[in-house]
């Protein structure tokens, strides 16, 4: 199985002994059993069953089955010989009327905690990855301020349950998704479509993470690890000398990148997301009137370690172009129709560069990975970065019993790769998490994108490594990416 995806690695990388290694995944997208123990509604629930808005009509109620197959899966890892495991809790399990602890939710989280130390595997919490409680939507959701309220009164009820046994943290997993695939575009849940709606989410999310960690700091140990987990591309202009294009790339970098990078680094917003009124206005005022004194002191409160989610840079064009040429025209996509996630940015197009595409026609740019890690370094003097995310789907077959996938061991490859050489470039990047360790449920897309380097059989549940985990586990073993 090893060989023929040793084929297509490089030869001369390897890693510390104190690189941590691991995989991830979210709650809704593998727990199922989203009725059992007390569990209430959250926004994925209701918003999978909105028509035209999930591929296929997909939900996460049963997903990989997770919540009655955790030991399975904990050995499994184990056997992978993985250092660590990323996962998050479902806020509507902990605290499912928002207000008041439910232990038998709880207890569930208490359980995978000890059977991960039990196996040796340093789990890694996230506190939210995207499953809102449906009753807190209905009180605004993410525009609402008081939902940082019952934010922290969540991140408080799950830290004294497993503060005892758990030192990593992260507040939220991917805010710009949460934000403006929530309440701008409406791909995500709670599927909105209120173009600076976006910029108020964001605002709320980011007030909810800096308050979160400055209670956690407070109540905690001195060997917590806490941060936060960030999407970030790589924004660049489809056409250089393009002046549209240059200005679309720009619009991306901000509203993707510096949205979140500015306010948690620098304690400030960029004019230009304050200022642009044709766009910004929300509920028929400015946006950042949301923005109170303090907010962004409490914002900026330092963090230890960074979480970088890394899939692809952006090509990004401020004209159009024909549907065909556009990135995403090669897969089938969810019915409902789209609008741009950028508020303001209705304009923006990403064509085809070139470049290689994942299953998913998304574009493959490993070296987009080596910059973004050099720019956080030089422009935002970041704390040590944790890889909390990177993978890439693809239709994985099942033959005899077994699963190869040597473009995905390849993608893990080349990543890896780019990694390391920004290491040797002197960023400290001191972990990797492969998204995901398992398949499941992705979001919009349901059921039919595959990101697991184990492969699940949705109707058996039954579990089979691929050989990308094969690649992984020894790479995770040895610290080298090749043998030489
Ligand atoms: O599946 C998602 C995950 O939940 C968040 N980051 C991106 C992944 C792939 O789309």
């Amino acid at each position: 199985m090893t060989s023929r995806t040793t084929d297509h690695l490089p030869t001369d990388r390897d890693f510390p002994e104190s690189f941590l290694w691991g995989a991830a995944t979210a709650a809704y997208q593998i727990e199922g059993a989203t009725g059992e123990d007390g569990r209430s509604p959250s926004i994925w629930d209701t918003f999978s069953r909105v028509p035209g808005a999930i591929l296929g009509g997909d939900n996460g109620d049963v997903a990989c089955d997770h919540y009655h197959r955790m030991p399975e899966d904990v050995a499994l890892m184990k056997q992978l010989g993985f250092g660590a495991y990323r996962f998050s809790i479902a806020w509507p399990r902990v605290r499912p009327d928002a207000r008041n602890p439910n232990r038998a939710g709880i207890a569930f989280y208490d359980r995978l905690v000890d059977e991960l130390l039990g196996a040796g595997i340093l789990p890694w919490v996230t506190l939210y990855h995207w499953d809102l409680p449906q009753r807190l939507e209905d009180a605004g959701g993410w525009l609402n301020r008081d939902t940082t309220d019952r934010f922290v009164e969540y991140a408080l009820t799950t830290y004294d349950a497993l503060g005892d046994r758990v030192r990593s943290w992260t507040t939220m997993n991917e805010p710009w998704c949460s934000a403006f695939l929530g309440y701008t575009g409406g791909q995500h849940a709670p599927g909105r479509q209120e173009g600076a709606a976006g910029l108020v989410a964001a605002h709320h999310l980011m007030l909810a993470h800096g308050r979160t960690i400055d209670e956690l700091r407070r109540r905690g140990n001195a060997d917590d690890r806490l941060g936060i987990t960030l999407n970030l591309t790589v924004a660049e202009p489809f056409d250089a000398s393009e002046p549209a294009d240059v200005d679309a790339a720009e619009r991306v970098d901000l509203g993707f990148n510096r949205v979140f990078l500015d306010p948690i680094f620098r304690g400030k917003y960029d004019e230009a997301l304050l200022t642009d009124r044709d766009h910004h206005q929300w509920n028929g005022r400015p946006w950042h009137e949301v923005v109170r004194d303090g907010d962004l002191g409490v914002i900026s409160t330092p963090i230890d370690v960074l979480g970088v989610n890394y899939y692809h840079g952006d090509g990004a064009s401020g004209r159009p172009h024909p549907a065909d040429q556009l990135l995403g025209s090669a897969t089938p996509q969810p019915e409902r129709p789209t609008v741009s996630p950028y508020p303001g940015g209705q304009d923006i197009t990403f064509p085809r560069r070139g470049l290689p595409t994942t299953g998913q026609d998304w574009e493959i740019e490993p070296d987009g990975l080596t910059r973004l890690l050099l720019r956080l370094r030089d422009d935002y003097g970041v704390p040590p970065i944790y890889i909390t995310e990177n993978g890439a789907a693809y239709p994985d077959t099942v033959v005899d019993g077994t699963v190869d996938d040597p473009e995905r061991a390849s993608f893990f490859a080349e990543h890896l790769r780019a990694t390391r050489d920004a290491m040797a470039q002197g960023v400290d990047v001191r972990g990797y998490f492969a998204w995901s360790l398992m398949d499941n449920y992705e979001w919009a897309y349901g059921y039919s994108q595959r990101f697991g380097i184990v492969h699940v059989d949705y109707e058996t549940q039954e579990r089979i490594p691929k050989s990308s985990a094969q690649l992984f586990s020894r790479v995770a073993a040895t610290g080298v990416l090749s043998e030489r």
